[in-house]
């Protein structure tokens, strides 16, 4: 008899069943409807089975009758007769070839049967021999193509960084887990995720206890914990069903902020903060902030410890070492106080000039906040290639209290997401006045205008100017050399009327590279043209790197924080916009949709 799965066995059944229907090109509410069950199954604090057993499966979400019986199925016997059926259709590689960057179902079953591909091996194998190139369909740009895919899913792998949102998303929970604890007297979130870094190695979270044993326990009671990778009384380390780790840390509270501080990083910011810290007569780490020894106190014969002090190795872990009293330090702003500084926001904590900055009270103290924001900008409705109708997207934004939303749907040469032409952006102007009737939001009516390969935006100025709001973006053609590209953005930013431009570098993180173009030339045109910066929200590409946000910031150039979204869901983006701006040093004030609807739209009105 077949051992009972257990539910990672389960909701890694329900994902294959979902993938190989993906392969079979079904329905993609059906395949997501898989992926979903995977998700709550995993997610089940008490016993899978004896929810089951108890005909209780229906009541987690998104499972209905048909679902709760193969995931009874699958409890019982490991697989279904679905999944028998779709096993023996498709050979085990095939799924992998899903993952490959520009590979779909179809791609897939051509070469499976041209050349009998049915492995990430093969298929490498395949393109290195220069035979994929021979197959109906394929070229040798896609053969190309595809090795270069093939080689960034090979990094990928090597890498495996998440994405921020699914980061975040897993923390929120983990931290509502953690201090539900009455153990918890402080549960805080370190690392690069609330650093706001577009991807993450793994969680680190810090908690203030006086019962170590009791939190490290509560972790690993944690519903998605899958393997215990390290199990210490302050120090827990674990997998997660998705494969993220998480680290936990747990401290007395006297220790909390200095803790803190040192795992929220990053690495350079400390290096560099170590090195103040010593000016001034301390040593800092993880342990905490102590003053050094004070020389005339030493004895005579550690006169050679005098000039080890300066440069003084990093203490062992566990063994402080000769250090001097520890400076009690309550909050990270008072670390920062005793050593002389401003304090510094997570975000801004990456060397780039920050501590310089705090040395100098010259850092910006007014950083955008998410609840700074009054309107959401670039939304995708069903109109083009949106889930959701103006009228849904609308509703989203009531809830969560927004004072106005752009539409902002694709232009008639975006073909592949049903762009618009000037009659249905007529009749959509139409539907944006009806649903403005039934909601609190204001409605504006925009564009998200194609710049066309030789940088003029797909629609004539009569409509442009006809338009609250015009978001200028690069979707096709993405394959120019850098001076072609810069050149198309200098034209496209250069025209008279305002504009915001969007996806700037068109980035996909960790599948497509940004686009070669010279940020910097780009940005001058838009100073000069009095045009804005878009700093785009969607976790998947937040495409502005820090880096151009602050150079756009620098030459004044003002910044609307998107959500580039596609359902309503979407509208939370705006969390990962903020977080991005805050990287790039973005004030309240510089930020055009933190401003009221009529200020706002006075800004960005094509020709003013
Ligand atoms: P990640 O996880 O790769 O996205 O990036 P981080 O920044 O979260 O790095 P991680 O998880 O290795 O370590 C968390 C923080 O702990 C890091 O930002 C700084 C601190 N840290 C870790 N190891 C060291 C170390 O060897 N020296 C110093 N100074 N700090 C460290
Ligand atoms: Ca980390
Ligand atoms: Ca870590
Ligand atoms: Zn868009």
């Amino acid at each position: 008899m077949h051992a009972m799965a257990d539910k990672f066995e389960v909701a890694g059944a329900l994902r294959e069943i979902g993938a190989l229907l993906e392969l079979e090109e079904e329905n993609p509410f059906k395949i997501r409807a898989y992926e979903n069950g995977a998700r709550a199954v995993e997610a089940v604090a008490g016993d899978l089975s004896a929810l089951a057993a108890a005909g209780r499966l229906t009541e987690l979400p998104g499972i209905g009758e048909a679902l709760a019986k193969k995931i009874g199925e699958l409890l019982e016997r490991g697989s279904t007769d679905l999944l028998d059926r779709l096993r023996a259709r498709h050979p085990p590689g095939l799924l992998d070839l899903l993952r490959v960057p520009d590979l779909g179902p179809k791609k897939i079953a051509a070469l499976h049967a041209a050349l009998g591909i049915a492995s990430v091996e093969e298929l490498e194998a395949a393109c290195a021999a220069g035979r994929v190139r021979t197959v109906k369909g394929f070229g040798e740009k896609t053969e190309a193509r595809l090795l270069e895919g093939l080689r960034r899913l090979r990094a990928r792998a090597a890498e495996a960084r998440v994405l921020l949102a699914d980061a975040l998303e897993t923390s929120d929970a983990l931290l509502a887990h953690l201090r539900a604890s009455p153990a918890a007297l402080e549960v805080q979130l370190a690392g690069s995720a609330r650093r706001g870094r577009e991807t993450v190695g793994d969680l680190d979270l810090v908690a203030a206890s006086r019962e170590p044993a009791s939190l490290s326990a509560r972790l690993l009671a944690f519903p998605l914990v899958k393997d215990v990778i390290a199990r210490g009384d302050t120090k827990t380390s674990v997998r997660l069903a998705s494969g993220l780790q998480v680290d936990l840390r747990v401290v007395p509270p006297e220790d909390f902020a200095t803790l803190l501080h040192h795992l929220t990083g990053s690495r350079a910011h400390h290096v560099k903060l170590r090195g103040i810290a010593r000016e001034l007569g301390f040593t800092l780490s993880e342990w905490g902030l102590h003053r050094l020894p004070a020389p005339a106190a030493r004895p005579a014969a550690a006169g050679p410890a005098i000039a080890l002090a300066a440069d003084a190795p990093e203490p062992e872990p566990g063994a402080p070492g000769p250090l001097g009293p520890k400076i009690p330090i309550a909050s990270e702003a008072a670390l920062y106080r005793a050593l002389g500084l401003a304090y510094v926001p997570p975000e801004l904590r990456e060397d780039t000039g920050e501590l310089e900055a705090a040395r100098a009270g010259a850092l910006p103290e007014d950083l955008v906040t998410l609840e700074d924001v009054r309107g959401v900008v670039h939304c995708h409705t069903t109109w083009s290639d949106g889930r959701a109708s103006v009228l849904e997207m609308a509703r989203a934004a009531d809830a969560l209290g927004l004072e106005y939303l752009t539409v902002t749907d694709h232009s008639g040469s975006a073909h592949y997401a049903g762009g618009l032409d000037a009659d249905r952006l007529r009749r959509q102007r139409d539907e944006i006045a009806s649903v403005q009737e039934q909601v609190k939001v204001r409605l504006l009516h925009g564009t998200e205008a194609d710049v066309l390969e030789d940088g003029a935006l797909d629609w004539p100025d009569a409509i442009l100017e006809q338009l609250d709001v015009v978001i200028a973006s690069v979707h096709s053609r993405l394959k120019m050399d850098e001076a072609q590209m810069t050149a198309r953005l200098v034209r496209a930013m250069s025209w008279p009327f305002f504009k915001i431009w969007g996806h700037g570098t068109g980035r996909l993180l960790e599948e497509r590279p940004p686009y070669p173009v010279r940020v910097e030339e780009v940005l001058d045109a838009l100073a000069r043209s009095r045009g804005a910066v878009e700093v785009n929200g969607d976790p998947r590409r937040l495409d502005l790197a820090p880096r151009h946000v602050r150079a756009a910031r620098d030459r004044g150039i003002p910044v609307v924080l998107s959500v580039d979204a596609h359902s309503a869901r979407a509208l939370r983006y705006l969390r990962f916009a903020v977080l991005t701006a805050r990287r790039g040093w973005v004030r309240r004030g510089d930020v055009l949709n933190t401003r009221p609807v009529d200020d706002f739209r006075r800004a960005v009105r094509p020709f003013g």
